[in-house]
């Protein structure tokens, strides 16, 4: 048989996406659809060779695999095929499949488009607006038309940029491939460890990665270069040479290697760490001074002589600048620095003020979210579940707060080692007042107001409203926005900064990876009104207490030091900084 290369996991999960979403059109259990969609999803995060997987017979280790999508998996390696998808190819058209990924329009408005007007793909569906037949459908208005149109438009916009094609992967992801890698090539070589580093937007702790890259110094680059091709981290080796190699990971994430002799590893750490702009400022700052940079080295073009360094730090050195840490590598003024800041640091942060429990969304009951908050080394949590019009049942009525607040008391008498506050993350509603009394409110230990419904309704007023309100601690989320699938609601960011500024409440980086908010130059902003952040995981299960990392990361990037973050403070200090020293 003729051999076909395996496919990485990426394209499998695409294979399977595809299924999903086929099945889905053609009117298939839910619960089918989404068992496809998240099996997918976890082959997609799988660093190995999922293909290698189905050959060993492993595949059905994995979450949400079993031996019915074993048996498509063999299929596809074997024949590059699905039977099952083969039929539904032939019976749903492709651009119905298109059409369904508009903004308003699921499989089920999709399907009756199909079956009541004919219409097959993108085109018939603009066509058939324009000769506004779409709106005689029940459920169809002329808002539904015009919004439809709007969402052709967009998507004809974006194929024309080509901006549908490869994808930037949030930071968490493209890190835990990245070290991996890391590691992997260290103990492969024997390098030393100094010399062999993760440099890009990934090392600048980014919000999102388009490619990695691996920078090394080593003696003998060829076996660097071997050990990259030989990794079972990587799918596919597009291009190598004797300095360096280009791949693809298996979930299709790019990688770059470059391998220099460890005289210069410095310069090269340097140059790929980037950004782009901040080299460039420093090139030119060089220029002045007769120096050329470069990744090979700093060329001084009065004496002719290329000065090379090991590390890193020693190229700022002898350039006459002050150290500059990645996160702040964007062009920011971070040259005109005179000494380097001191920024925040995971083990700065003593309490996190923002986590839910099974009383609303989250997984984990008050017990286990503190405990693991108290293993993770923290002095402090407040649990903040969402408040009574939060809806998707997962509301917390004002009767429940009580008991809650009960409960909160009794596990925080009950544990040694944290301190466990009573708190709410509580909707700002469209008038911009709050879900439950002030009575109640004010018998927390701390509120998170956050918008949640209605991005629409004027949320600059809504949240300055609450900013007043004299029991809110601090704004959660403040723009809304969810990287790569929502833009951040229409509100004015620089109101928001002077309203908390002039109230003394606070306001928030989330430090969900697909939040980061507020965003980094926003959260600089903020602390140059006078504003304290408060860096949160929003967890909602123990293990994504961790994602205070990710906040940590912005704030950096938005220069921020300890004493900008309340929650770097004890709870006794930070309590008594509450608006109104309540
Ligand atoms: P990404 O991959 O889009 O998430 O962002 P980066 O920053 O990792 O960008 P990338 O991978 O294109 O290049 C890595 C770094 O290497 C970049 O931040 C600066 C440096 N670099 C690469 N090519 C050039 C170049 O042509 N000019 C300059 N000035 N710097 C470059
Ligand atoms: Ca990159
Ligand atoms: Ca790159
Ligand atoms: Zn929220």
């Amino acid at each position: 048989m003729a051999s076909r290369p395996d496919p990485t996991n990426g394209e499998i999960a695409e294979v399977l996406v595809e299924l999903g979403d086929r099945y889905e059109l053609d009117g298939a259990n839910v619960h089918r659809v989404l068992a496809y969609r998240r099996a997918a999803d976890t082959i997609r995060d799988t660093p190995r060779s999922v293909a290698a997987m189905v050959r060993a017979g492993t595949v059905t280790d994995l979450d949400g695999v079993g031996t019915t999508l074993e048996e498509k998996l063999v299929a596809l390696l074997d024949t590059g095929g699905i039977p099952v998808l083969e039929k539904l190819r032939a019976k749903i058209p492709e651009g119905l499949l298109r059409i369904t990924k508009l903004p308003g329009l699921g499989p089920k408005k999709a399907r009756r488009l199909h079956a009541e007007l004919g219409i097959d793909g993108p085109d018939a569906l603009r066509r058939a607006i324009e000769e506004r037949r779409v709106r005689a459908l029940s459920g169809f208005g002329a808002r539904t038309e015009e919004r439809l149109l709007e969402a052709l438009d967009r998507a004809d916009a974006a194929a024309a940029d080509g901006h549908d094609g490869a994808e930037r992967v949030l930071l968490p992801r493209a890190r835990e491939i990245g070290d991996a890698l890391v590691a992997e090539l260290r103990d492969a070589t024997g390098i030393d460890p100094d010399r062999i580093a993760l440099a890009g937007s990934a090392r600048r702790w980014a919000e999102t990665v388009h490619d990695l890259d691996v920078v090394a110094g080593a003696d003998d680059p060829a076996a660097v270069v071997a050990a990259f091709a030989a990794s079972d981290l990587i799918a596919r080796v597009d291009r190598s040479g004797e300095h360096g190699a280009s791949g693809v990971t298996h979930s299709g994430l790019g990688v770059d290697l470059r391998v220099v002799p460890p005289d210069r590893f410095g310069n090269l750490l340097q140059h790929f760490t980037g950004s782009r702009a901040h080299n460039v400022a420093i090139r030119e700052a060089a220029v002045k001074r007769g120096l050329r940079v470069s990744e090979h080295g700093i060329l001084d073009e009065a004496t002719g002589v290329t000065h090379r360094f090991a590390d890193e730090a020693d190229v700022y050195a002898h350039l006459g600048l002050t150290w500059v840490d990645p996160e702040l590598r964007e062009h920011r003024g971070e040259l005109e620095l005179e000494e380097a800041p001191r920024l925040i640091e995971p083990g700065d942060l003593r309490g996190d003020l923002h986590m839910h429990t099974v009383a609303s969304d989250g997984r984990a009951t008050v017990e286990q979210m503190a405990t693991a908050a108290r293993d993770r080394g923290l002095e402090y949590v407040a649990i903040t579940d969402h408040s009574a019009s939060h809806g998707f049942g997962d509301a917390v009525s004002a009767e429940q707060l009580r008991t809650l607040i009960a409960e909160v008391r009794d596990v925080d008498a009950r544990l040694d080692g944290i301190t466990v506050l009573a708190g709410s993350e509580v909707n700002i509603g469209t008038d911009g007042g709050l879900d439950y009394d002030d009575d109640l409110l004010a018998e927390l230990d701390w509120v998170v107001a956050s918008v949640h419904t209605a991005f629409d309704r004027d949320p600059t007023a809504r949240i300055v409203a609450a900013c007043e309100h004299p029991s809110v601690d601090v704004v959660g989320h403040p723009t809304g926005r969810l990287i790569g699938s929502r833009a951040p609601y229409a509100v004015d960011v620089e109101a928001v900064i002077a309203a908390a500024a002039r109230t003394g409440t606070f306001l928030e980086i989330n430090g969900s990876p697909r939040r980061r908010d507020l965003h980094e130059v926003h959260a600089r902003a903020a602390r140059d009104a006078g504003v304290l952040l408060c860096i949160d995981s929003d967890a909602h299960r123990p293990d994504t207490l961790a994602n205070t990392r990710w906040g940590i990361a912005t704030a950096r990037r938005a220069w921020l030091g300890p004493d900008d973050v309340a929650n770097a403070r004890p709870w006794d200090e930070l309590r008594r900084l509450r608006k109104g020293g309540r």
